[in-house]
């Protein structure tokens, strides 16, 4: 029974699919958690080393045992290594999934990627002129070849610098330039950090941490920002829209199918297929009344952005979906899949499908997505997943779905300011709005599901912070209720004023997790606006439940950028109080921003609030006591 004592997450459809999965003898996340308990003390410390075969190393934390591995690498090494082989990992998961969609950009050019095409031809153009590519009257398939060819310069070694670090403001240009933070080429900077990490390399704990800042940097400003900017180019540039979350999304009466990954790629193919006369008459013939899409995750995020496509849930949700029984079909794509969703859904009719090369899984049917077939393959699939629906068994929805208005990309947003931040940086100035706070990242079963995400939103929101949200933190909130303008009545007096004014929730959805690239072109709005650096920005960032490498690229990206970002979960560092340090105080005078890590989140929003007003204080605006 559901027990709200002693339950895993702070959401109802959770909890309640929870017990079912229990019921149906399906193994979760939760016990293979707790089935791993005590987890290792020097992995989580950063002190454990496999780095070569002289190793596997560990250093003894309390000093009796050995301090140096075999090669002689100390703590402070071994810690700074581990992290940077974190950030590589994050980095390249990214940007490869930029890498793809340049790869369709090119195809759309050059004809081969059937059923894509460039959707915002206005984004085209202003990103060729970006690039330095001349747009007058220039056909658009040739433009889009030859942005395509010069972002693939950019993931390579002949540039000083990435193109669209040029977006930054100059007072945060420079000082990467000073610092050696500026990035290369995005392939470059991740490749050379797996260089510097092997036995024997860099054995400077700074320097090596200085080179794991330049690595998230490039794909912040690198690989992810080139995911955002051509999928907005393919897909269009997200508007804001009104769609509907949680596990009710499900339906009873129609064919469901869920997306769950990150690329754009597939299920905006999908999407497509789903709407196809032929499957749509198909679906009747079996029964059902429709078909109906829904996302997981981030690419579930990428299709609500942009075609306002119902959103399931996150992380945790993805096995549990599942024992709604209701599921005809999921696809997957890449990156947050967990290896055990395939064995879960052989309790149920489910077909699975996987789609790229790149990643394979037990319990699943592989179908190949390039961009040359995928028009046929979305069709050819989505066929399979109609002709599934009559082989259903019980069906379980537990809850109703709740709206949630997303589509808030940086267009939109100074779309709705009438064209300029002018009318945000007043709100700020006036102390209506104290500040903002992006809280992005995934759940980790370490923590009640979601409960970080809401509480630590709820006390911002309340104390007239904006906050602005993406990957499954958006979908947390969206389900607490925050995503309608209506939510303005769960904030503080002035930014409800400031929301009802403009018709927007509190909590505005930015998108995927790639899309933390918005925050960044904002903040350098805003502080171009101001005439200031993004770090003297009354902003912060959060990941209050993270769990994966990408959002320690992410959270390093934020912090190299100039914005103090807060953790809930502890990374593995505490091996090493010098990299400690350095990350939660001495970055401060190196970027202007650090690290702060609090697994409480009313905590947490007592320290990003003072945050807050100390950067306002500094500013010369008022500034209110915490
Ligand atoms: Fe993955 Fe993007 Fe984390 Fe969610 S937030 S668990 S990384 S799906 Ni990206
Ligand atoms: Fe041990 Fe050094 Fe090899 Fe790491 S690199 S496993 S510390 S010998």
């Amino acid at each position: 029974m559901f027990d709200p004592e002693h339950s895993l997450s702070v959401t109802q459809d959770a909890d309640r699919l929870y017990a079912k999965a229990r019921e149906d003898g399906i193994e979760t996340v939760w016990e293979r958690h707790t089935a791993q308990q005590p987890q290792c003390g020097f992995c989580d410390m950063g002190l454990s080393c496999r780095i070569c075969v002289m190793g596997p190393c560990r250093v003894d934390p309390f000093g009796e045992g050995p301090q140096r591995g075999v090669c002689g690498a100390d703590a402070d090494i071994i810690v700074a290594r581990n992290l940077c082989r974190m950030i590589a990992a994050g980095a390249a998961s990214h940007s490869d999934h930029g890498r793809d969609l340049v790869e369709v950009l090119a195809g759309v050019a050059d004809g081969t990627a059937k059923g894509y095409k460039i959707r915002d031809e206005a984004k085209l153009k202003k990103l060729a002129a970006e690039y330095g590519i001349t747009t007058d009257g220039e056909d658009v398939l040739v433009l889009a070849g030859e942005l395509a060819e010069a972002m693939m310069e950019d993931y390579g070694m002949r540039r000083r610098a990435i193109n669209l670090v040029a977006r930054a403001p100059q007072k945060r240009r420079e000082l990467w330039d000073r610092v050696g933070l500026t990035p290369r080429g995005i392939d470059r900077e991740t490749s050379e950090m797996m260089h510097r990490t092997h036995m024997g390399v860099d054995n400077d704990w700074q320097s090596l941490l200085l080179q794991g800042m330049r690595n998230a940097l490039s794909d912040g400003w690198g690989g992810s920002m080139i995911a955002t900017e051509v999928s907005d180019i393919l897909f269009g540039v997200p508007t804001p829209r009104v769609t509907s979350v949680n596990a009710g999304v499900l339906k009873k009466d129609q064919v469901n199918i869920v997306v769950h990954g990150h690329n754009p790629v597939v299920s905006e193919m999908v999407s497509q297929a789903c709407t196809a006369p032929e499957l749509l008459a198909l679906a009747k013939e079996k029964g059902a009344q429709g078909i109906n899409l829904v996302g997981l995750c981030c690419t579930g995020n990428e299709l609500l952005m942009r075609r306002g496509i119902a959103m399931a849930g996150n992380h945790l949700m993805t096995e549990l979906i599942l024992s709604t029984g209701a599921v005809d079909m999921m696809i997957v794509d890449y990156q947050c899949i967990m290896p055990s969703v395939g064995q879960a859904a052989t309790c149920y009719h489910t077909k699975m499908i996987s789609t790229s090369d790149k990643a394979r899984f037990p319990h699943m049917e592989h179908h190949e997505f390039h961009p040359d077939n995928a028009e046929a393959k979305a069709m050819q699939v989505v066929r399979t997943a109609v002709e599934n629906f009559v082989n259903r068994g019980r069906v379980f929805i537990p809850v109703e779905p709740r709206e949630a208005m997303g589509g808030f990309s940086v267009e939109a947003i100074l779309g709705a300011l009438g064209g300029t931040p002018a009318p945000l940086v007043e709100a700020v100035k006036a102390g209506k709005i104290r500040g903002a706070v992006g809280i992005v990242g995934c759940n980790n079963p370490k923590i009640k599901h979601d409960y970080g995400h809401v509480t630590l939103t709820r006390r911002l929101v309340e104390n007239d912070i904006l906050v602005v949200d993406t990957g499954c933190v958006s979908v947390a909130n969206a389900k607490a209720g925050y995503k309608m303008p209506e939510a303005a009545e769960m904030a503080g007096p002035g930014l409800k004023e400031i929301c009802r004014a403009l018709g927007i929730p509190p909590v505005l959805h930015l998108g995927s997790c790639v899309d933390n690239v918005r925050i960044l072109v904002l903040l350098s709005a805003l502080a171009d606006a101001l005439g200031v650096d993004i770090s003297d920005l009354p902003v912060a960032g959060s990941a209050p439940e993270w769990y994966s490498e990408k959002a320690v690229t992410i959270a390093v990206y934020f912090v190299a950028s100039g914005v103090t970002t807060h953790l809930g979960p502890m990374p593995p560092i505490t091996g090493s109080m010098n990299v400690v340090n350095l990350l939660t105080s001495g970055l401060n005078d190196v970027v202007g921003a650090t690290f702060a890590v609090e697994p409480d989140p009313e905590k947490a929003a007592v320290f990003l609030r003072q945050h807050i007003e100390d950067k306002r204080r500094a500013l010369g605006l008022d500034a209110r006591r915490v």
